[in-house]
């Protein structure tokens, strides 16, 4: 059976394609997860998409993933703001790689720091979409023999 992959969306990014298409691109969140979707078939992952707008909810999540091949979270403001994000990564063991759509580091400086970073196993951030993408690479990667 092909090793799960997570990908958890928080707080707004249900909200992606209607509005700053400037900062997020124009593609709505089914759209990104369908092209998630597609990498993670070709990386021989199968699948879990989900979305809350809800700490709780992510981290129960996060939980839930612990022992997945990993999770590409994109925590939306909670990166910025939650030590509780950040102890339920560090309370599994399934890696776990920080994604933004934005370069967060070319914006406004309450997004230059994450209280995730710490915990994750890697942070790729600025790409759109393709951050996705290429965090599944990098779980590929660390799932090679
Ligand atoms: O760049 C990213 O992926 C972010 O995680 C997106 C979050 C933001 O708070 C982080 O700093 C960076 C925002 C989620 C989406 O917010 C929207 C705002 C306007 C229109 C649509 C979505």
């Amino acid at each position: 059976m092909a090793p799960t992959i997570h990908i958890l969306n928080g707080p707004n990014l249900n909200r992606l394609g209607q509005r700053e298409p400037g900062i997020y691109g124009d593609q709505s969140l089914s759209e990104i997860e369908k092209l998630a979707g597609d990498r993670a078939k070709a990386r021989g992952f199968a699948i879990i998409l989900r979305q809350s707008n809800h700490e709780g909810q992510l981290i129960d999540w996060i939980h839930e993933a612990g022992d997945s091949a990993g999770i590409v979270l994109n925590a939306g403001a909670y990166t910025h703001t939650s030590i509780a994000l950040h102890d339920a990564i560090r309370s599994i063991a399934a890696p776990v790689i920080e994604v933004h759509l934005s370069n967060v580091f070319a914006r406004e400086s309450f997004r230059h720091h994450s209280t995730l970073s710490q915990a994750a196993r890697g942070v790729i951030c600025g790409f759109g979409a393709n951050s996705y993408c290429l965090a599944i690479d990098a779980l590929a990667d660390l799932s090679a023999p």
